[in-house]
């Protein structure tokens, strides 16, 4: 594909992505090339690989890798494939091992990646085996952020916290809250849906304006409280419509909230178990993080770490990857988090909101896999393809912000944060590399900012 037709693809100044993009062959290609291939991917939290020998296995973009806690506590990924013939080389989804022992001749690997044993290798090698040069590969980049296990293999991209930048700051409301830390209670859990990858990743950078309608339904069912519970319908009724905030930062990464500290536990079963903990935390929070921060603890909120890293942190507390598997289909992988040093009891409601809401099962869940199935199957259509959508919602009006970090606007309803993902998809599937990337500004051509 020429470079002139991948710049036409997207068009954030008037807000317009072409459809093609959501059922194309090359497209998808060069996305995990350049996409998949250069970011940073979300791969497991730490505290689900605790000692050494502890391992879960991830995929970045196609590629199924191997994440293992080392000896000296360190983190490393490998491809999970046998450097011998080739065969996947751990079948279980995580466990506890000294070894890594292959299903098809026996080859055997340390934790560390290294070949350590091979069935008959005196008698069939007879001393000519190059064992050093046939350890697993390597995933060029591995690195934590307080607790999130992040892979790249790129070695020329920017450090995982640089690649985080200014969405790190909303980041560690969630994940550096409070001094015990996070953890995930258990999983994942998985499904695939027929759809493209992008689009429930923008749906968690920015999407507000679909909760009220999509979900109005398991709204009715489900919320307690009356600022999430009202946007149900999408009546004019409820200051929701123009309450909150609504964020791009650098990288494609996007947020959006309501900040009034409590409205992230409305379809907990009984608020107040959960309400309770988060009103003991807030001077802790406040203490660690500041104002602005203390209040978006416990609100209702979404966010997109680029390219496939999503989550509702705060009550329902889903956090997940859509993993592409060809352009019309995606695996999705979902985690609950935790605090670790939270009451067992509010542990507890957490996990049974999350299951309920946003679990495989969840009723949020389904409501949005039908909207991203059919958006993607509609493109099959040869004419339909050529035409393009719209997310011109809040054109021009972001901005900066004197104490907020990224590109802000006033209401958690708009569409610039799905604008400034697209944008950098596009800059990187044009970009020969990351130095080409690192010096363009993004979401600055969105309009928002001269
Ligand atoms: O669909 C959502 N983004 C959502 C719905 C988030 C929180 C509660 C309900
Ligand atoms: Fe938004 Fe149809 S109304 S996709
Ligand atoms: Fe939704």
């Amino acid at each position: 594909m020429e470079q002139r037709e991948l710049a036409g693809l997207v068009d954030t100044a008037h807000g317009f992505q072409s459809r093609r993009i959501f059922h194309d062959e090359a497209i998808y290609r060069l996305e995990l090339e350049r996409v998949f291939a250069r970011c940073w991917l979300f791969l497991t939290h730490e505290s689900l690989i605790p000692n050494s020998g502890d391992f879960q296995t991830a995929l970045m973009g196609e590629d199924r890798v191997l994440v293992v806690r080392q000896a000296d506590a360190s983190i490393r990924a490998f491809i999970n494939s046998c450097q011998h013939r080739g065969n996947v080389l751990c079948h279980a989804d995580s466990g506890n091992t000294r070894a890594f022992t292959c299903n098809y001749h026996g080859w055997s690997y340390g934790i560390d990646g290294s070949l350590a044993a091979v069935p008959l290798e005196a008698e069939v090698y007879r001393g000519a085996l190059p064992k050093a040069e046939l350890g697993l590969m390597q995933v060029a980049q591995v690195a934590s952020y307080k607790g999130f296990v992040f892979g790249c293999f790129d070695p020329q991209a920017p450090s995982l916290a640089d690649y985080l930048g200014e969405m790190a700051w909303y980041l560690d409301t969630y994940v550096d809250a409070v001094p015990g830390g996070t953890e995930f209670l258990g999983g994942p859990m998985k499904y695939r849906l027929p759809c493209n990858w992008k689009l429930p990743a923008e749906n968690f950078a920015g999407d507000g304006y679909h909760v009220g309608w999509t979900h109005a339904a398991a709204l009715m069912t489900m919320a307690k409280d009356p600022h999430v519970g009202g946007m149900q319908g999408n009546t004019t009724q409820n200051s929701v419509a123009t309450d909150g905030l609504h964020v791009a930062t650098n990288h494609g990464h996007g947020f959006s909230l309501l900040d009034d500290g409590y409205s992230g536990i409305a379809l907990h079963d009984q608020p107040e178990v959960t309400a309770a903990w988060l009103t003991e935390q807030r001077p802790v929070v406040r203490e660690r993080l500041g104002d602005w921060r203390s209040r978006f603890f416990g609100s209702h909120c979404n966010l997109n770490v680029f390219p496939n890293f999503s989550a509702l942190p705060m009550g329902v507390n889903t956090f997940r990857v859509w993993h592409p598997r060809g352009p019309a289909e995606i695996e999705v992988w979902i985690w609950a988090l935790a605090y670790r040093d939270m009451p067992g009891e509010v542990k507890e409601a957490t996990r049974h909101c999350h299951m309920k809401t946003f679990g495989t099962a969840g009723l949020f869940e389904g409501d949005d896999a039908e909207n991203m199935q059919y958006a993607t199957d509609v493109c099959r259509g040869h004419v339909t393809r050529a035409g393009r959508m719209y997310s011109g919602m809040g054109l021009g009006r972001g901005g900066a912000h004197p104490e907020l970090p990224g590109t802000v606007h006033q209401g958690a309803i708009a569409e610039l944060a799905q604008r400034s993902f697209y944008e950098f998809w596009q800059q990187l599937l044009v970009a020969p590399d990351w130095s080409a990337v690192a010096g363009l500004s993004t979401h600055a051509a969105a309009g928002e900012r001269a």
